[in-house]
């Protein structure tokens, strides 16, 4: 007779044992383990997200997008522009700790010129 073994460590791991065998744990003999596939979840994402303000200067922005997330000056004014008139856009999606560092990076470089550009993050809902 065969009985699974709970409290494994491993997550992935079920040990099957024969209740024939005995109990040496230097004896793999009676005993069956099974592997699952390993778990490879992708990890969560988040939306950096910019919002409008009445003063930073639209320069100011189009260079911090393209300095922070890599745009080019075309596509860092269609992103400028549409936080412009809509108050915020995405200008990013990220895993959670590079979304923090690249907010945390756009709302310092907005204090050191004193500009009051800031941008939060968001989880993305799917
Ligand atoms: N509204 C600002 C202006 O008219 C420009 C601006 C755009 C500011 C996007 C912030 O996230 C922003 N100068």
């Amino acid at each position: 007779m065969f009985r699974l073994c709970q409290g494994n460590d491993q997550k992935n791991v079920k040990i099957i044992q024969s209740s024939d065998s005995n109990n040496d744990i230097s004896s793999d003999q009676g005993t069956i383990v099974l592997e699952d596939k390993p778990e490879l979840k992708e990890p969560p994402l988040y939306q950096v997200v910019l919002l409008n303000d009445d003063f930073t200067p639209m320069d100011f922005v189009i260079y911090i997008l393209q300095s922070i997330f890599g745009y080019e000056h075309e596509r860092s004014t269609q992103i400028m522009l549409a936080v412009h008139t809509k108050g915020k856009g995405v200008c990013g999606i990220f895993p959670k700790e590079i979304a923090e560092m690249k907010s945390h990076e756009i709302n310092e470089m907005a204090k050191a010129h004193e500009h009051p550009l800031i941008s939060e993050i968001e989880p993305m809902t799917d």
